[in-house]
């Protein structure tokens, strides 16, 4: 039997809209990255179909710590929607186990037509941080699983966005209540988060999915996640590009 990609999307929209995790969707049925990828764009659907639109692209285990926390070995991508955008606060009450981890970001300026020429098509760089909520019980997930979960994407917050420039050695550090909680290099990130917006925007052209001005991309943790607690202020400030803060409710 064949998963049913419609089914197994709506059973994950239906976790964060209930904010009630569930057990992985492989352990019912086993499924693979290709099925994976169809119950994600699904997901995406029902998404778009409630009013929302698509603000970027997501990119997930482009670093070792990555993909060491949560014991998988292939990077992934997901997509990112207006509603996702957190703007200074967020409500962890509507989120099941929320993580958060630093990013660095893209602007993209132009629409990306080709892999060679998406570096001129960004617009700007940016530290960023993203709020990740796996739908699957203690935040556990084979490849497969959390890509049909679009990626464990949840929320995702930028700070001032700085000309294009050389990012491939940022220093990243994550503050929770003035409490350092993870350090790191944007060179984790494939070497250079760049590489991570040319696989971003191959992934895309591939998918057939527009990377058009105003869109964002996430090129992924440098760092492993850390819980997000309510009440809580968090700081991501990477060097030479400023800082980016958000508040828990
Ligand atoms: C999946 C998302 C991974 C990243 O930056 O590596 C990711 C997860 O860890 O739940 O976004």
């Amino acid at each position: 039997m064949s998963i049913d990609v419609k089914a197994a999307a709506a059973t994950l929209d239906r976790a964060a809209r209930d904010i009630t995790a569930i057990p992985r969707l492989t352990d019912a049925e086993p499924f693979d990255v290709a099925a994976a990828y169809k119950i994600q764009r699904a997901g995406i659907r029902l998404r778009t179909a409630r009013g929302e639109h698509i603000a970027g692209v997501k990119m997930g285990f482009t670093s070792r710590a990555k993909m060491v926390q949560m014991g998988v070995d292939d990077l992934i991508w997901g997509l990112l929607t207006d509603a996702m955008l957190i703007e200074s606060a967020v409500d962890t009450s509507g989120l099941i186990h929320p993580r958060i981890e630093p990013e660095i970001a893209f602007l993209i300026g132009r629409e990306v037509r080709s892999v060679a020429g998406v570096e001129a098509a960004v617009d700007g760089v940016a530290v960023g941080y993203e709020v990740l909520d796996s739908r699957y019980q203690d935040f556990k997930f084979t490849l497969p699983d959390v890509i049909a979960d679009n990626a464990s994407a949840s929320g995702f917050g930028v700070g001032s966005w700085h000309a294009p420039r050389d990012i491939a050695n940022v220093g990243l550090l994550m503050e929770i209540d003035g409490r350092t909680v993870a350090t790191g290099s944007s060179a984790a990130i494939l070497g250079d988060p760049y590489r991570s917006l040319r696989a971003a925007a191959r992934l895309a052209l591939e998918a057939g999915i527009a990377l058009e001005p105003g869109m964002v991309v996430l090129a992924g943790a440098a760092t492993a996640a850390i819980p997000l607690p309510a009440g809580a202020h968090v700081r991501v400030t990477g060097a030479g590009l400023g800082s980016v803060e958000v508040t828990t409710k």
